[in-house]
């Protein structure tokens, strides 16, 4: 299995198909050089790219019959080696009061993931509970208690109020109500704006003193199209709220993907999902194989 991908998108392994058909097998130094920069091209960053090339001059035989699956071969498994780390899936269980709070910059994909992810763990026939904690604008609260409409799960909301207080009411109710799980939407906010970074961590001390044996997972839904500039996110949302997991979204589109590669090589947290797609269906668990598979096809 490999996860979709649209035909427009630029491969990665076209490339370096390219290369080996250029004939560059006779001149090592050039060719190392050229993967490297297909590499830093898809995102991989500088220090990934760097071992990915080191690995492949190290062991890939040029003059071999079939030097191209030599090297999808030698590439396939460093790239898992770097990212196999990340694959940790979340664990649902019934009974065991979860919440997922979902944080990120605007238009990463939070609200969405939200509706995503109370469908799929519906599908596991746990309950579900949503918490319309972005009050910052009225539409936000529609737009989630819209995917609360459509999905049949109930969702706490009230715009007087402030996003910690829906929070602490959300997980209240799920309390009440024996919810196995709760999803807390909030609303976007950029690294730099501390207030609302300080904001964040308000909410997940509320969250904690709401339910204190709750299994809380801080999620950062990263929106694929950046590249490598997610490294600063994952940096500073991690510094300020403490992230138990991260959702890369958009991976449809014009992302190639690579910027995971970067991600691994400098920060540890798992990558829980990712987001293939606008529809409610289109979210799948992180699965390093079958990313590396995409990745190289
Ligand atoms: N193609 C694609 N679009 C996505 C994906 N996830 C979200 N979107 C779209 O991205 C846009 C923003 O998504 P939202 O879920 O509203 O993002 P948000 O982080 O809640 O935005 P704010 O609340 O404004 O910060 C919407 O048009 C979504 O349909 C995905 O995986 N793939
Ligand atoms: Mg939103």
């Amino acid at each position: 299995m490999k996860y979709s991908r649209p035909k427009a998108q630029l491969k990665i392994w076209d490339s370096i198909r390219n290369l080996l058909n250029a004939s560059l097998a006779d001149h090592k130094v050039e060719l190392e050089a050229q993967l490297e920069e297909i590499l830093l091209g898809a995102d991989m960053g500088y220090s990934a790219s760097k071992r990915l090339t080191k690995e492949v001059s190290r062991k890939c035989n040029l003059k071999s019959h079939n030097p191209l699956e030599e090297m999808r071969h030698i590439l396939s498994q460093e790239l898992l080696t770097i990212i196999r780390p990340l694959e940790k899936p979340l664990m649902f269980k019934k009974h065991q009061s979860m919440v997922l709070f979902l944080v990120g910059v605007n238009g990463s994909g939070k609200t969405t993931t939200c509706a995503k992810l109370a469908n799929h763990i519906k599908r596991k026939n746990l309950s579900v509970l949503l918490g319309a904690a972005d009050t910052f604008r009225a539409a936000g609260i529609e737009q989630i208690s819209s995917w609360g409409d459509k999905l049949s799960i109930e969702v706490v909301k009230n715009n007087k109020r402030d996003p910690a207080s829906i929070a602490y009411q959300a997980i209240q109710t799920s309390l009440d109500k024996q919810i196995d799980v709760t999803l807390i939407d909030t609303a976007g906010r950029l690294p730099n704006q501390n207030n609302l970074m300080q904001e964040l961590a308000k909410m997940r001390k509320v969250i904690n003193k709401a339910n204190p044996d709750a299994i809380v997972e801080t999620l950062l839904t990263i929106d694929s199209n950046l590249g490598q500039n997610n490294i600063n996110q994952v940096t500073v949302f991690d510094g300020s709220v403490g992230l138990d997991g991260i959702i890369l979204t958009k991976l449809d589109g014009s992302a190639k993907g690579g910027s995971i590669v970067a991600l691994a090589q400098e920060k540890s947290i798992p990558i829980r999902f990712i987001g293939t797609g606008e529809n409610i269906e289109d979210l799948q668990v992180f699965e390093a194989d079958k990313f590396v598979s995409t990745l190289l096809q």
